[in-house]
């Protein structure tokens, strides 16, 4: 059995649980407060950055990394295509919301309204909200552009690529931060990876003080 420390609404701990569920390899969710900087944490993830998991006897950080060990390890089903250019357009994705889309949206808005609360370092900056307001709509527009050309977002099956996107806007759909009107396109991709059974889990959080609206788990939004 695996553990994983994780915050439920960090999109770097909802890839590594959609990748862990994906493979069907069972894991603890331990709920760690990793702004309290507490020894323990600080031991396992020198860091200090969530996620951090342990399995086979190792403790692991990086959910890129992490992601890539299990799928070195547990091989199926796949979340890497096995050419070598269709490996780089998978990585390439992961690291844009995982970059790019987290600096701009991700940071602007979820940790904006959510994360200050919860850690309690104040409240939200309106001019850092509207600016996530704004990107992400640029994102999903890329997004429905890229589904345009492919049936998945890197290629013709699903893969990290997906994950690392649907582990971002559900983070960001849990406080009804997406617009699913703005294409038929990317709501369609979300409604066919939101159904997957590895999404259960993610669908089944519950942020203290932050009740999820009525559409985050249905799966008909
Ligand atoms: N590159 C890291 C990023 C992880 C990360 O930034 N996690 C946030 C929570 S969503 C965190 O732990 N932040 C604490 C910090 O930056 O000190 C990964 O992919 O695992």
């Amino acid at each position: 059995m695996a553990t994983l420390y994780h915050v439920p609404l960090s999109p770097f701990c909802r890839k590594v649980r959609l990748c862990l569920a994906e493979k069907k390899i069972d894991v603890e969710l331990i709920h760690e407060k990793y702004w309290l900087k507490e020894s323990d944490f600080l031991q396992r993830n020198p860091a200090g950055k969530v996620p951090v998991l342990k399995l086979d006897g190792k403790i692991l950080s990086e959910s890129a990394a992490i992601c890539e060990y299990l799928e070195e390890k547990h091989p199926t089903p796949p979340l890497m295509p096995k050419a070598a250019m269709d490996r780089f357009e998978v990585r390439r994705l992961v690291a844009w919301f995982d970059d790019k889309f987290h600096r701009e949206v991700t940071e602007n808005l979820l940790y904006e309204r959510v994360n200050k609360k919860v850690q309690g370092t104040g409240y939200p900056n309106g001019t850092n909200v509207k600016n996530g307001s704004k990107a992400i709509k640029y994102h999903l527009d890329y997004m429905a552009w890229l589904l345009d050309h492919r049936r998945w977002l890197a290629g013709d099956a699903m893969s990290m690529a997906d994950f690392a996107a649907a582990a971002h806007l559900s983070s960001l759909d849990y406080i009804s931060d997406v617009d699913w009107n703005r294409s038929a396109a990317v709501k369609d991709w979300y409604a066919k990876i939101k159904s997957r059974p590895a999404f259960r889990s993610i669908l089944a959080d519950v942020v203290s003080g932050f009740p999820p609206p009525p559409h985050y788990a249905d799966l008909d939004f």
